[in-house]
């Protein structure tokens, strides 16, 4: 029916996301696929004569690009936890509604967290790249000896849904949770983690170092070379966060000399053009950006997006309001 609202999706979408959109709405599914620039965005949302915008990490949303959104656009429901793409000082001053789509994808975050510390610290992808390129001449007592994670500290910096849910997991493999957090966790919620108020104080106990933060202008670069110092000698260093999180030219020198034993990681700064420093390095075990990348988890990003969307043309509070 012509009243149906009118939703600009940036991005093609599972299936079934993109089935309950055109049932809900009047969607205007960009077939590009590609990540878009808020000029982009600003200019398909024009042309649909979009009430709504259901977005993805991908994309961006400036200041000058939320300027540019037509007047009728009043929502934008981003498919993703990660809200650092949007500028939300913009869109409070705007008064335009943002959603994002938090719990869904805490689990399957958490789970590639924990393959970054398995597959690094074991050394998984020198292993199969050896397999592939046929150089594996048998097993050897001393061939690709990585470090065992058990009896390890885990140091996780920012204990929100994530946070808590790699300590969960990472106390399974037998490691000691040590973390930092803007306020500590309630005793129950923290099952015997040490706090540290300090995130800097408690690099030095920090076998293994997992980022849980946002992107902010505040935490560019946090982990830098002075930071990577006050880890152990052969700590190990992983990020499902965001890339610009991580000093590059820092972290790529830590694990060329050895400084570092290994680094997993799934995010990058200015994706899918990372740091070619990173490529050579045996001791980075490098993912395409999977953390949240399930059927099951995707399909629940999309359809809490919607959730959302729905809500807020029915008139009611969209549950995961970030502004
Ligand atoms: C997505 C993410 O892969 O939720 C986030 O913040 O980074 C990931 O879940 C992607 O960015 C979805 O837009």
């Amino acid at each position: 029916p012509a009243s149906r609202p009118v939703l600009l999706v940036t991005r093609r979408l599972p299936d079934a996301v993109e089935t309950r959109a055109a049932r809900d709405f009047d969607a205007r599914l960009n077939q590009q696929d590609r990540a878009l620039s808020g000029a982009d965005i600003a200019a398909l949302a024009g042309e649909a004569g979009a009430q709504g915008i259901l977005c993805t990490a991908g994309d961006r949303l400036d200041a000058a690009a939320i300027a540019a959104l037509p007047e009728a656009v009043r929502i934008v429901a981003t498919f993703s936890v990660g809200t650092d793409h949007i500028d939300l000082n913009a869109a409070k001053a705007r008064g335009l509604i943002v959603t994002n789509t938090p719990d869904v994808l805490t689990d399957a975050t958490a789970d590639i967290a924990l393959l970054l510390m398995l597959g690094a610290a074991r050394r998984a992808s020198e292993g199969e790249r050896m397999i592939r390129a046929g150089t594996w001449t048998g097993w050897t007592p001393t061939q690709l000896l990585g470090t065992h994670l058990g009896g390890k500290r885990l140091g996780i910096i920012g204990m929100g849904r994530i946070g808590q849910a790699v300590a969960q997991r990472a106390r399974a493999f037998g490691m000691t949770i040590h973390y930092s957090n803007r306020r500590r966790l309630p005793s129950d919620q923290e099952a015997g983690a040490v706090y540290h108020a300090d995130p800097e104080a408690m690099l030095a106990v920090c076998d293994v170092l997992s980022l849980h933060f946002p992107a902010t202008p505040e935490t560019t670069h946090w982990l830098n070379a002075d930071r990577i110092g006050r880890l152990p000698p052969g700590a190990i260093v992983v990020n499902t966060a965001r890339g610009s999180v991580v000093d590059d030219e820092a972290l790529i020198a830590a694990l060329a000399s050895g400084r570092l034993a290994a680094a997993g990681l799934d995010v990058f700064e200015n994706e899918p053009n990372l740091h070619a420093g990173y490529r050579g390095l045996e001791n980075a075990f490098l993912l395409p950006h999977l953390g949240s990348a399930t059927v099951e988890t995707r399909n629940a990003m999309g359809f809490k997006a919607l959730d959302n969307l729905d809500a807020f043309f029915a008139g009611t509070a969209p549950p995961d309001c970030v502004v």
